[in-house]
């Protein structure tokens, strides 16, 4: 290979992913879409290997840490106000780098007519009747996009509440209830935010009891009383009983915000506490320090109180270090938590978080040696600009069982990322899917059905969005 920047912390490369790895290290924004398919056969990860078998991928080196103060300045944002949180650090620093969470593309329009639309022809072998799904990764083209619900501005999370019904937040604000079957949608209340540039209603939980208590828990940017002008976070907890948004409590709030990276990603741990993915609100001075909730990664109960056993000077703080994570997963068989974070233009991450430590950001990025910060598991140059993710426990596709899988804005697709068991912490192999057939995706869920689905943010200002966009789709597997 050449000089890819993708890296890879000593994973093992099954020869079938080559070609993936090449485009996604050699891609720029500009040739991103360089007639590149994503349907050139499916990739099988072979079984987990020991990772001391030859054939590994040296990590990368680390960007240099003085990269940072040679970037620009974002030319278009606002002023930030830190807020009233007493630990907010200067806020006319340096600015970390000129690219956003999600700089656009040089994708073409979104394109979904490809022959995966095709219903499969019935090959009339009776044998495949009761076999269930092959036992084998889809072909790219094998997977379908069904449209669910239409007409949305930026969906930034779906989470399901029943087998019928789902909970969509729009940055705007608006929180609404979907039926599955009709796609009918219902809004359940608008929440006053700031939403400029990246900044709104962002991150959405249920209560791990939600069906006795009807509670969700949101992650959203607001102006402060007196500051119109102002950023500030707040992680808060509503009631959507009676088919209302109502009774707000908060939990978190004076986080600094800004008009990027303000994180955002919610949900409730296998260990019962709520996670929260907090970036660094343009501020590289806070994301050192465990004083503050300011590029953190926060382990809080469910009234937002420090989870037991932190570590940090903030009791809420459960790792430090990080830039702007937009993706959050629990692995179905540790219970560890994963996110995706936003690299600045370069070195995009997914980490594998472990209470306590230090992910790097801005001293060191993506996969290092340096023995004072934890690597990333894997990480992309140019950027991809990861977004939600989630670990695939389905059983329609019983090939990709325990894969992560996670959405992209920039290259609009879907990565099936194999871990190795039984540490889960080495990347064997990824896989790219659903390429250009949707515009920007923030969203994916699995649904109680077993299916996935995923939510577009076409509308964010960096995308080309359809006439059905925003929108939610279901993906399904047509085994050809
Ligand atoms: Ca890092
Ligand atoms: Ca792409």
């Amino acid at each position: 290979m050449h000089n890819t920047g993708l890296s890879i912390r000593a994973a093992i490369l099954p020869s079938v992913l080559i070609p993936a790895l090449v485009f996604s290290g050699c891609s720029s924004e500009s040739t991103a879409d360089g007639g590149v398919s994503d349907a050139s056969g499916a990739a099988d990860f072979g079984p987990a290997k020991d990772a001391a078998a030859g054939g590994d991928i040296a990590p990368a080196p680390d960007g240099s840490p003085g990269d940072a103060a040679a970037d620009s300045a974002m030319g278009d944002a606002e002023p930030v106000d830190g807020g009233p949180q007493p630990d907010t650090g200067p806020t006319d620093g340096p600015q970390p780098d000129a690219s956003p969470e999600d700089a656009a593309p040089a994708d073409a329009a979104p394109q979904d007519g490809g022959p995966a639309d095709v219903p499969p022809a019935d090959s009339g072998d009776a044998g495949a009747v009761d076999a269930g799904p092959p036992n084998r990764s889809p072909r790219p083209d094998e997977l379908k996009i069904t449209n669910v619900s239409t007409g949305f501005d930026t969906i930034w999370e779906i989470v399901f509440i029943n087998p019928g019904e789902m909970l969509v937040t729009e940055r705007g604000g608006r929180v609404s209830r979907v039926a599955l079957a009709s796609g009918a949608k219902t809004v359940l209340g608008t929440i006053q935010v700031r939403e400029v540039s990246e900044s709104g209603l962002m991150g959405l939980a249920l209560s791990p009891s939600f069906a006795a208590d009807n509670l969700i828990y949101v992650c959203y940017t607001y102006a402060p009383a007196g500051n119109p002008n102002g950023f500030v976070n707040r992680i808060s907890r509503f009631s959507v009983a009676d088919g209302k948004l109502a009774g707000e409590q908060i939990l978190v709030d004076n986080m600094p915000g800004s008009p990027t990276h303000d994180g955002c990603r919610l949900a409730f741990g296998p260990d019962g506490f709520l996670y929260a993915t907090m970036g660094d609100a343009q501020n590289t001075s806070l994301p050192q320090r465990g004083d503050n909730l300011t590029g953190k990664v926060l382990r809080v109960t469910a009234d937002g109180a420090g989870a037991p056993g932190n570590g940090f000077q903030d009791g809420r703080v459960f790792t430090i270090g990080h830039r702007n994570p937009q993706g959050l997963a629990f692995h179905p068989v540790t219970g560890a938590p994963y996110i995706s974070e936003h690299g600045p233009s370069d070195n995009d991450e997914i980490n594998l978080l472990i209470g306590g430590k230090n992910y790097g950001w801005p001293i060191v990025k993506g996969v290092s040696n340096d023995p004072n910060y934890e690597p990333a598991l894997i990480a992309w140059t140019p950027t991809i600009a990861p977004a939600g993710m989630i670990f695939y426990t389905g059983d329609h596709i019983p090939a990709w069982k325990n894969d992560l899988l996670m959405v992209t804005l920039k290259e609009r697709d879907l990565r099936r990322i194999r871990l190795a068991a039984p540490g889960y912490n080495k990347v064997e192999g990824e896989e790219i899917l659903l390429n250009n057939r949707m515009d920007r995706i923030r969203a994916i869920v699995q649904g109680p059905d077993g299916h996935i689905y995923l939510g577009t943010s076409a509308k964010d200002g960096r995308g080309s969005p359809g006439p059905d966009d925003d929108r939610i789709v279901r993906v399904t597997w047509n085994p050809g």
